[in-house]
This record gives structure tokens, sequence and C-alpha cells, in this order.
């Protein structure tokens, strides 16, 4: 049998090298002309680990080919992105495209599974667009299956074979038949349910850590208000045999915890309150963080009578990665370096060569090493717990230090 994936993205790519490996015959649809090119030349266009050996064994071995448009196939995986729109209303528009451009190659007995992060209902809508593209098909019924990804970026192939994996089909069948596909590389677990329960399970999923990182996030505020050490105090309460608080920090980054919950949150405005708070309340402590860099900052100034130089630590969106995407340290840097026009900020991200755009373009910013922003800086920010920082609790102290993830408290309280 054969397999097209839609989307070589960060799923889709790893989906497709891993069916191949397994011996599956499988064409990928990217609309980039660059990931195409990339694929077919056994090439990975981003960076995930071991992920470059399996395409390059898969295109080695003429199991994997790309190309922008679809082809035929007995079944179909979809792996688009869903972003929100401002209001936070998820943006099928990329599963739409992807329905659109597979419909004209079905003939009837394919089975069409969406893997991408998707409100409730979202694959019945991907059905509608099928059928409205093909009426002819309505009468005999396509298989039609939603099986959400769950792996973590940097572990991707690893979980996806290890990883449990729910699938929700439009009929039992449809969902026994995708199961039979998954088990060509999934040891894991691999549980059946309907398509609306499976949308849901992801999105629950990504929500129950919002929530709890919200409430670790919330507490940070008011220890600070109270002067008590959050760290400590959620290592105390976290002896307790049922108590398992999570780790205040910068903010929420990435693509799914940030985002998943709001999916929720439009689709049940009136009762998600629970989980519309916890994200307003994440997506506030960046704000938080810059208001705690503007009073040391004025301390500075008072006591200096010259404009403080500031040492933001830290860019990706959590610990030892090289991630930027909607991460919330990157947009405190970006706020500061605004903020403090008329002052150096030295930035320090081990991670990347260059400063990304979004600070480039800022003449008051450089990208320098953690030891020299530490040594020039009057206020040192510590945005994210890499390890490479952890040596570095010792030569901050004497200086302002606003750190947001609680790396250097040892060092603090010596
Ligand atoms: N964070 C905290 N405190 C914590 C834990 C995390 O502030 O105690 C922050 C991180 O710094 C980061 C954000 O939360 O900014 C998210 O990081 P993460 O490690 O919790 O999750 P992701 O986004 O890398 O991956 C999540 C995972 N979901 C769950 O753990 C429930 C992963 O399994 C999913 O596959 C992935 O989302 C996804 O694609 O949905």
């Amino acid at each position: 049998s054969s397999v097209a994936v839609i989307g070589l993205g960060y799923i889709g790519l790893p989906t497709a090298a891993i069916l191949a490996e397994n011996g599956v015959r499988v064409h990928g649809v990217d609309v980039s002309d660059r990931t195409v090119d990339a694929v077919n030349a056994g090439r990975v266009p981003f960076v995930e680990p071991d992920l470059g050996e399996f395409v390059e064994r898969a295109v080695g071995k003429g199991l994997l080919t790309a190309s922008k448009e679809t082809p035929k196939a007995d079944a179909y995986i979809v792996a688009v992105p869903t972003p929100f729109k401002d209001d936070h209303a998820p943006d099928l528009s990329y599963i739409e495209a992807a329905a659109r451009g597979l419909a004209p190659q079905l003939t009837g007995d394919e089975l069409v599974i969406l893997e991408s992060t998707s409100p409730p209902g979202a694959t019945e809508h991907m059905a509608e667009v099928i059928y409205g593209e093909r009426p002819d098909l309505r009468e005999a019924g396509l298989d039609f299956a939603h099986c959400p990804e769950r792996v973590l970026p940097g572990r991707v192939m690893i979980e996806l074979v290890t990883n449990d994996r729910i699938v929700g089909g439009s009929t039992p069948e449809a969902a026994a038949r995708t199961e039979r596909l998954y088990r060509t590389f999934c040891e894991g677990q691999i549980l059946l349910t309907d398509c609306r329960t499976a949308e849901m399970a992801k999105l629950v999923e990504n929500s129950f850590r919002d929530v709890n990182i919200a409430f670790a996030n919330e507490l940070s505020v008011i220890c600070s208000e109270q002067g008590i050490d959050v760290w400590e105090l959620i290592e105390l309460a976290n002896h307790h045999p049922r108590v398992n608080i999570l780790q205040p920090g910068p903010g929420v980054g990435g693509h799914c915890i940030a985002v998943d919950p709001w999916f929720i949150v439009d689709a049940a405005p009136q009762t998600a309150r629970l989980i519309r708070a916890a994200r307003e309340i994440n997506d506030a402590k960046p704000q938080w963080v810059i208001n705690q860099v503007k009073a040391a900052a004025f301390d500075v100034q008072q006591q200096t009578g010259r404009a403080p130089v500031v040492a933001a630590l830290g860019l990706a969106f959590k610990p030892n990665i090289d991630d930027l995407r909607e991460s919330p340290a990157l947009t405190i840097a970006h706020d500061l370096a605004d903020q403090f026009s008329g002052s150096d900020v030295l930035v320090v991200e081990p991670h990347v060569e260059e400063l990304p755009a979004k600070l480039a373009g800022n003449a008051n910013v450089r990208l320098v090493t953690a030891e020299e922003a530490v040594e020039r800086a009057d206020i040192v920010l510590l945005l994210v717990d890499h390890d490479a920082f952890a040596h570095l609790g010792p030569a901050v102290q004497g200086k302002r230090v606003v750190d947001t993830r609680g790396q250097w408290r040892a060092d603090a309280e010596s």
C-alpha cells in the first residue's frame, strides 16, 4: 500500500520517514519548493535529532519521494499547521487546502487521516470539504480518522515509536484501518475512539499542562509580592504525596501549549473559564518580567546616574534547544531592546549563531557570550535555564539579578 503525507514539517516529515523506514511506500507533499527539493535530496530542512539519517535512508531506498502536487495513494495523512487568528479562532485554511488538493485523486476506498492539532469537529469539516469537491463519493463513503501526535520536539524519532496513540475514526472500521497503518511503526498502545473525542484529547493534554504552569506562574507573582521564594515554596509543597506543582517561568512558549487551549475556549467560550484564565495568566507573565527589569533599571539609574547595561540570557522557548518560535524569552528581549533603546542590551543564546531577525534591527542589541554579558551588565535577566548557564550563579553575585527560572537560587542563598 502507499501513503501520501501532506505537510512535511516537524510532524509530517518524521512520520513519512518512519513509515518508509518500515517498508511503506511514502510520497510527501509540501507547498514549499525548498522543502520538496531538500527531501528529494535526502536532506531535512530543520533540526531534529536522528531525522536526517532516516530521511537519507528512505530516499536512498526509493521509498520516500516528494512533490508539490498530491498523488494517488491508498491512505492520506494530513499534517499541516492549524494556527489561530487574531481573535484566537482556529484557522483551518491549511486543512481545507490539503483536502481540496487530494480530493481529485480519490476513487472511493481511501483512508484520510488528519494529524494536525484541531478543534472539535475539524475531521468532519475536512470530510465535508472533500465531499464538497467530490459529491460522487459521498454515497460510498470514504474512511476518515483523527490521529493526533504528541511527540516532544527533540525526541520525535524516539517518541513516534514509543508513545501511545489515540485514533478517532469516522466509523469503527476507519479507526481499525488507521490502527493497522500506525502499527507498522508504533510500539505503544493504540487506543480507538471517535473523531471528536480524539480531537479533544490532544487539546486537553496541552491545556492540562498550561493550567498547571499558570498555577505556578500565578504563585510566582504572589510570592514576589509576599517576599517568599517561590521555588523553595514549590519544593516544600511538592513533598506532599498528592501535590506536584510545575515550575514558573517567563511565560509559556512553543507551538502547542500556548495555542491548543484557545481551541477549547473558542469552541466553548462561556464554559471554558479556567482554561481561558490560565492562558491569560501565562500570556501576562512576560510583561510582569519586563516590569521587574524596569524597576531594577530605575534603582541602578538612581545609584549610578547612568543608563544600566541589561543582559538577557536565553532566547529559546525552553532549555537546551535552539527553537525560538513563539518564545516568551524572545518577546521579552525584543521589548527590552525597545524600552532601553538608549543603552546596551546584551543578548546571549549559545544555541544560535546570529541574532534572530526580530532583534537584528535594533542598533543597541548585540549577541555576546554569557561571560561577556555577565561581566558588563548591571542587570542580568535569566530567561532560559540552559545547562550552559548553570555555572554562572556565583559570577552574577553583586549584580541586580532577575532570575525567571530559579536556576541560580542556590547560589544566591549561599
Ligand atoms: N514550562 C514552564 N514550566 C514548566 C514546564 C514548562 O514554564 O514547569 C514552559 C516551557 O518553558 C515552555 C512551555 O512551557 O515555554 C512548553 O514547554 P513543554 O516542555 O511543556 O512542552 P512542548 O511545547 O515542548 O511540548 C508539548 C508536550 N505536551 C505535553 O507535555 C502535555 C508534547 O508532548 C506535545 O507533543 C507538544 O506539546 C505538542 O506538539 O502538542
